[in-house]
């Protein structure tokens, strides 16, 4: 025991994140000890917050070995960094400067979970790694993240105390976020959005699906938008007032209250809407791309989730786009003409979108059933969903309703199966089938909200045409096939007339 360690958590790696993080855990009350591998950055990190009203402390340290020091034993050191082989050189580096094997190294930044996976066990001996998704944003870090922790079970009882200390807060009977964006009078009561997810990889694995069903939620939105604005023809004064609306329905969501605040935004150079002047160009970091290729690797058909990537990389064939645009004929048609009444139709794409939003979180959801099975993860999905009511980017009211369907059944299959689900679609799905339509009519593309649909139709038909692809599959590689009249598991394959010769052009 070092006589000089009096700080009871270290953190490193100061950007916004690791930054908020710290002066959220001395908000608390933690002796929070900091190091960044530039130390100006810490420097001016300590010195911008120097007057702030935090009930911990903060310390900062230029050498690796005075921060390692610095932290009572056994240490708890929350790390975030750039993921990636930053991750490995920081644990390296503590190993060096003088980490012990029970030492909790807490990885807070979006690793790919099987980097995970395999970290937990490598240093295993030297370090005690353990990952955690942390969702929320720069805001969320500062006053209250979503945080998805997995790792060794016992390593969360020592984590467990902090993460539940900063984490955000809901009120566990209603499930709404308790407000907080001030330093100092952290909320203390209410439920923390954490819970320990499963071992190892488990939960930068659920941060992932968390980023791909953001995704999903934000291109739903963005088809609702296109589709009120491009083809009714609402003004963003208009469709700010629409969205401001929704957010007191049941799609009540931080994306949807962004959302009303963004349309009502104008541009500070050309006093235009600023959605007008931002370039139709979608960056994206890379989690939903794991989540989608991962559904891929799985088979899981998370069709909205990848469809949402997808969308992404149409945008950004930005110049593409231009030129075919001059060439490429749609539809002489018209949503306004087609409308009668214009506010029946505002209506019917926010069911479009509530039902879409149903099918893309019921598709993240089987995404980690699967992983489970595939990880020996015991994923308790209740829990999930209802550390995702605040804190996250993908907070919503909707999150209550999915906590509650677990909480009926935790073994449920699907999302769509939960009685509340399914009457929400029943009541809903001719207005979603509409705007589908309708859209595919005049040429506007919504992806997620048509492939959500076809989620819905294939999930809930009992016979698709797969038959008729086992017999091409069969026909043409003797793949076989099984029986409607036969037990499963048991292949058959038919001698197939052989295909007739094909026909010889002559030369006249
Ligand atoms: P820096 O200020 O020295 O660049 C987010 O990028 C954080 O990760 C920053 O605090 C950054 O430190 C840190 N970081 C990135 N790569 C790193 C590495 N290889 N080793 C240590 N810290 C790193």
């Amino acid at each position: 025991m070092n006589d000089n360690a009096n700080c009871n958590v270290g953190l490193v790696g100061l950007g916004v994140m690791g930054q908020n993080l710290a002066l959220n855990m001395a908000d608390h009350g933690y002796r929070v000890a900091v190091y960044n591998r530039t130390h100006e950055v810490t420097e001016q990190f300590l010195d911008e917050h120097r007057n702030e009203p935090l009930s911990g402390t903060l310390h900062g340290h230029e050498k690796l070995r005075d921060f390692v020091a610095a932290i009572e034993a056994p240490r708890v050191i929350v790390m975030l960094v750039k993921a990636g082989r930053a991750v490995d050189s920081v644990c390296e580096a503590l190993i060096d400067a003088g980490a012990q094997p029970s030492d909790l190294v807490v990885d807070g930044g979006n690793s790919l979970w099987t980097d995970t996976i395999r970290r937990e066990k490598g240093y295993r001996g030297k370090l005690t790694f353990f990952g955690s998704g942390v969702s929320g944003g720069e805001v969320g870090a500062r006053f209250g993240p979503s945080l998805m922790p997995g790792g060794d079970p016992k390593a969360w009882q020592t984590l467990r105390p902090i993460w539940e200390a900063i984490a955000a807060k809901v009120d566990p009977k209603t499930g709404k976020p308790i407000e907080r964006n001030q330093p100092g009078n952290p909320v203390t009561e209410g439920q923390p959005c954490t819970a320990y997810m499963g071992s190892d990889g488990a939960g930068h694995y659920v941060k992932m699906v968390h980023n791909g069903i953001e995704y999903a939620d934000m291109q739903l939105i963005g088809e609702g938008y296109h589709i009120l604005a491009g083809g009714l023809g609402l003004s963003s004064e208009k469709l700010a007032d629409v969205f401001a609306q929704w957010n007191v329905g049941e799609l009540d969501s931080y994306l949807i209250e962004i959302t009303a605040d963004i349309l009502r935004q104008s541009d500070p150079v050309t006093g235009q809407p600023i959605v007008d002047v931002i370039l139709d160009k979608a960056g994206q970091k890379g989690t939903g791309r794991w989540t989608a290729a991962n559904a891929l690797e799985m088979g899981v058909p998370a069709v909205s989730i990848a469809e949402a990537v997808f969308a992404r990389s149409m945008s950004a064939l930005k110049d593409e786009r231009i030129a075919a645009a001059k060439v490429l004929q749609g539809p002489n048609a018209d949503i306004a003409a087609l409308v009668d009444d214009a506010d029946d139709f505002v209506d019917a794409v926010r069911d479009a979108l509530y039902c879409s939003k149903i099918c893309a979180y019921a598709q993240g959801f089987q995404l980690m059933r699967a992983a489970q099975q595939e990880y020996e993860w015991k994923l308790d999905f209740g829990s999930v969903a209802s550390i995702w009511r605040g804190g996250c980017i993908i907070r919503a009211q909707f999150l209550q309703k999915i906590t509650e369907a677990y909480e009926r059944d935790a073994a449920l299959a699907n999302l769509l199966l939960d009685p509340y689900f399914q009457k929400q679609i029943q009541d809903k799905q001719n207005n979603w089938r509409r705007v589908v339509s309708l859209a595919a009519h005049v040429g506007i593309p919504c992806p997620a909200f048509s492939s959500a649909l076809a989620y819905y139709d294939g999930y809930r038909t009992d016979r698709l045409p797969a038959s008729l692809l086992q017999a091409q599959r069969d026909y043409f590689g003797a793949h076989t096939y099984e029986r409607i009249d036969q037990p499963r598991e048991r292949f058959f394959h038919l001698d197939w007339p052989q295909p007739k010769p094909q026909r010889v052009q002559v030369e006249a």
